[in-house]
């Protein structure tokens, strides 16, 4: 048996701060002792680490990532070797990652390709969703199954037309089934079918830049998209976690419905919180790498965004970690905006990003670690094992040195592309030592993990449903 004694630090959870010693025992926390508490004097240790000055918080956890995902004839820049290592230096110790069931294919069969590319490739832990491109009634008799094996949630497209699409009697079916058997659907919601309507206009009249893709991903889509998606799931009588929500009147839309008591979800992403339509107008093609869906927004949407992560309207902040190389990548869409993978890289700069939230007010200390770990723990049911410290819970830890000045760049990170979407930016914050299930895996600007140990989780139902 080994033991850790982290001294000194500020525990920060989602519900408390505390000066508190933590003893880790093999992969898990054992016990916490209050400053000043006379508890902690017989504890004895293998290793203590000094976490003086510095808050001790959960492992991130961010339960939107997609390694090696397919998409537009490229795949995402991140093997689950290289983005879970990024994972790890940016204090994300857990990542929920997508699974794809192509159109004609099984979940079962999608699930096993995802297996395969992640086993024995993570340095930190991981579970996964399972994207529902083809609901059928094969599809949705093994979503009983997923659900039984701890696949508990399930994503589909309102966009899309032709490659994950499904229309609202598909997705009514899939929601019928999640209110049987407690699998949460996860809405990409914008309306895809008008899209295309707008892209192909837009192509037909010479508008081929980056930025026109945000300006046919209508925030209106976004909007109508998430109240037909609302009111699906409201017939169904099934929960909904709406993915990506960038627009306002998506969020208002959210707020309409939690206020009406519905089991109604909403995730944004950093990427819409610090960066704008001003990004995917910038010239020389370089808008291409901010190219995403949900696409960014006029910066006038970022008020709301931060307002609903305040008042609960939102819960979740994930990355949409979908990284694709600006050379030899998003150069696909030059001429042609619509042939851009969608897809920004993230795992790695989300904690930080978050906690420069924290330095600038737009947040509170523990709204920062419940949005980013025990929320996204919760609702994906990893909780307590995940997203919290305290005894019995698997002991991700992080020692955090909220005075440290970082400048994000590609230069330095550790994502497997070309560029950041951050480039020059300086934070206030940094994770100084990462602990996945015990074991160090990020030191003092020191790699020390490897690939192989991060270990698949199974994961329970949301934890929220009233
Ligand atoms: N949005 C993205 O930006 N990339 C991948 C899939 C998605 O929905
Ligand atoms: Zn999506
Ligand atoms: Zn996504």
């Amino acid at each position: 048996m080994s033991r850790t004694l982290i001294r000194g630090g500020l525990v920060i959870t989602a519900a408390d701060e505390v000066h508190a010693d933590v003893l880790v025992e093999d992969e898990k926390v054992v016990a916490l002792a209050a400053a000043g508490s006379t508890v902690a004097e017989g504890w004895t240790a293998d290793t203590v680490i000094d976490a003086t000055g510095k808050y001790v918080i959960p492992g991130g956890v961010d339960a939107h990532t997609h390694m090696e995902l397919p998409f537009g004839g490229t795949f995402a820049s991140d093997s689950f070797e290289t983005g879970t290592r990024a994972a790890a230096w940016g204090g994300t110790t857990t990542i929920v990652d997508f699974a794809v069931q192509s159109v004609g294919e099984s979940l079962r069969a999608g699930l096993d390709t995802w297996h395969a590319k992640a086993e024995g490739n993570c340095a930190v832990d991981y579970a996964f969703h399972m994207i529902v491109s083809d609901v059928n009634e094969h599809s949705l008799k093994e979503m009983d199954l997923l659900v039984d094996e701890g696949v508990t949630s399930f994503k589909l497209f309102m966009a899309y037309p032709g490659v994950f699409y499904s229309d609202d009697g598909r997705i009514l079916r899939a929601m019928q089934r999640g209110a049987a058997n407690g699998g949460l659907v996860m809405m990409h919601a914008e309306n895809g079918i008008a899209i295309d309507v707008l892209v192909e206009q837009a192509l037909a009249a010479g508008r081929t830049d980056p930025r026109y893709h945000g300006e046919v991903r209508r925030e209106l889509l976004e909007a109508e998209a998430t109240h037909r998606a609302i009111r699906l799931a409201e017939v169904a009588g099934a929960p909904l976690y709406v993915v990506h929500v960038s627009a306002e009147q998506a969020v208002a839309e959210l707020a309409t419905a939690r206020d009406r008591g519905l089991n109604v979800f909403g995730e944004t992403c950093p990427q819409y919180l610090f960066l704008s339509t001003d990004n995917l107008a910038e010239p020389d093609f370089e808008g291409a790498k901010y190219v995403c869906s949900t696409p960014l927004r006029p910066k006038e949407h970022q008020a709301a965004l931060w307002k609903g992560l305040r008042t609960n309207d939102l819960q979740v902040v994930s990355t949409d970690h979908c990284p694709f190389c600006f050379v030899g990548q998003k150069e696909l869409g030059r001429g042609d905006f619509s042939k851009i993978p969608n897809g920004l890289p993230g795992v790695e700069n989300r904690m930080d990003l978050l906690h420069q939230a924290v330095v600038d007010g737009q947040i509170s200390r523990r709204r920062w670690i419940e949005i980013a770990c025990a929320t996204p723990a919760r609702m994906f049911g990893l909780y307590p094992r995940k997203g919290t410290i305290a005894p019995g819970a698997d002991a991700d830890i992080v020692i955090y040195d909220p005075g440290a000045e970082q400048v994000v760049s590609a230069a330095t990170h550790h994502m497997n592309v070309d560029y950041s979407a951050y480039e020059g930016k300086r934070l206030r914050g940094k994770a100084r030592t990462v602990m996945s299930r015990g074991t160090v895996v990020v030191d003092q600007d020191r790699y020390l993990g490897r690939a192989g140990h991060g270990r698949y989780q199974t994961r329970e139902t949301c934890q929220y449903l009233v």
